[in-house]
């Protein structure tokens, strides 16, 4: 194995990682479970993980856990697996602030993460840390639309493989948002997924409300092993394919304006003009996430679906003149029409809203075919 940095730990850090598709609650999961670890007297550290700069999720969390002394560091321009040097340095990092528990969120398109990340770190850091149970989250309408073909989806069948592969590799299967279900539904989709995913602990949960969140959290703290279901088999060109179907936008955008404006109705606005010109192009959305932040105070928007509304949250900012606007767009699409039709609506809203928008950064890509460094594939206690 090629580098081995040392790491020293007064005693083993818990590793609690939860994977999932874009938009399925990882991060809204992750901060709930991160509140309740501190409420117990743990200290915890995040890291958050995307393709590339700009992650609206990096300043949410920063946002959410910094009063509670929360350190956040980031891992970008690949996923944990592709960026393995990375994490490590990332999680060296953290380790100086002396954690109980380590959490982590892998970016919404990754899957082999335990033969590419935990059976490594299992092998070279076997004392500085012990995994939690392997948690993979799901959207339920991704469930019907992914796994069982009840609803229309845009995806390509190979996201459909990525979203399986996903579930493959879990310990633990977190059902989320069940606010929005009812029971009947609920334990309706549990048992398909039980039925086509054997052997996995099976959670129903709503990251949002907190149903269910105690439950999860005993068995991620329960000792029970972690992290130990590698994948047998998975076809990387497959696997690439659903990854480079989505256009990936990440923008930093300064926004001025002479007038008083509202950061969530200029949000909403943006959000339901992309979401329509997505539809006429039939690009499906994995996530489209907003942050406008201004005078240390932020406000989110959310977009995971073509059929949804925009969701708004974050601290009220209805009286602006400036802001640092965070885009974050995966949404299948070309790169350069996603591209268009962003900077294109963004000019729109803008103008219609007599706000001045300057694009300090954008980047636009295709995630690149993944090559992590290392493979495990042979089981590792
Ligand atoms: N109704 C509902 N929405 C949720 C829940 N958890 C997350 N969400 C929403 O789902 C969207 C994606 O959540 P996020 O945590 O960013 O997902 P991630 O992309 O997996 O990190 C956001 O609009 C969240 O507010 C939940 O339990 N119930
Ligand atoms: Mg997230």
């Amino acid at each position: 194995m090629s580098t081995r940095r040392k790491l020293s730990v007064k005693k083993p850090v818990k590793l609690i990682f939860s994977g999932g598709f874009l938009g399925s609650g990882k991060t809204t999961a992750l901060a709930a479970l991160a509140k309740r670890l501190i409420e117990r007297g743990m200290r915890v550290g995040f890291i958050t993980n995307d393709q590339s700069e700009n992650l609206v999720d990096t300043i949410i969390v920063r946002q959410m856990l910094a009063d509670l002394g929360v350190p956040v560091e980031e891992v970008v321009k690949g996923c944990f697996c592709c960026k393995f040097d990375e994490l490590i340095e990332h999680v060296e990092k953290i380790l100086a602030y002396n954690p109980d528990v380590l959490m982590g969120e892998p970016v919404g398109s990754c899957t082999d993460f335990v033969a590419a990340v935990a059976n490594p770190i299992k092998i070279q850091y076997r004392d500085a840390f012990r995994f939690a149970p392997f948690s993979i989250m799901v959207d339920p309408e991704r469930v019907r639309s992914l796994i069982l073909n009840e609803t229309q989806t845009d995806f390509p069948e190979d996201v459909a493989y990525l979203f399986g592969k996903q579930l493959e590799e879990a310990d633990t299967i977190v059902l989320n948002k069940v606010d929005l279900l009812t029971e009947k539904e609920s334990n309706r989709l549990l048992a398909a997924i039980g039925d086509r995913y054997r052997g996995k602990k099976l959670m129903a949960v709503s990251a949002r409300e907190g149903t269910g969140m105690d439950k999860w959290l005993e068995d991620l703290l329960s000792g029970r092993p972690g992290a130990n279901t590698v994948l047998r088999q998975i076809d990387y060109d497959r696997y690439a394919t659903a990854e480079a179907v989505l256009g990936w936008l990440n923008a930093a955008v300064k926004l001025t304006a002479d007038e008083l404006f509202d950061a969530g109705q200029f949000m909403t606005s943006l959000a339901t003009r992309l979401r329509d010109r997505f539809k006429a192009e039939k690009g499906e959305i994995g996530h489209l996430k907003f942050v406008l932040t201004s005078a240390g105070k932020s406000m989110w928007a959310n977009l995971t679906h073509l059929a949804a509304e925009p969701d708004v949250g974050g601290e009220k900012l209805d009286k602006l003149l400036r802001g640092t606007f965070i885009i974050n767009a995966r949404v299948r699409l070309e790169p350069e029409d996603l591209e268009t039709i962003v900077r294109d609506s963004l000019d729109k809203v803008s103008n219609e809203m007599e706000v001045q928008s300057e694009i300090d950064d954008l980047q636009c890509f295709s995630p690149a075919y993944p090559e992590p460094p290392h493979i495990i594939r042979e089981p590792v206690e």
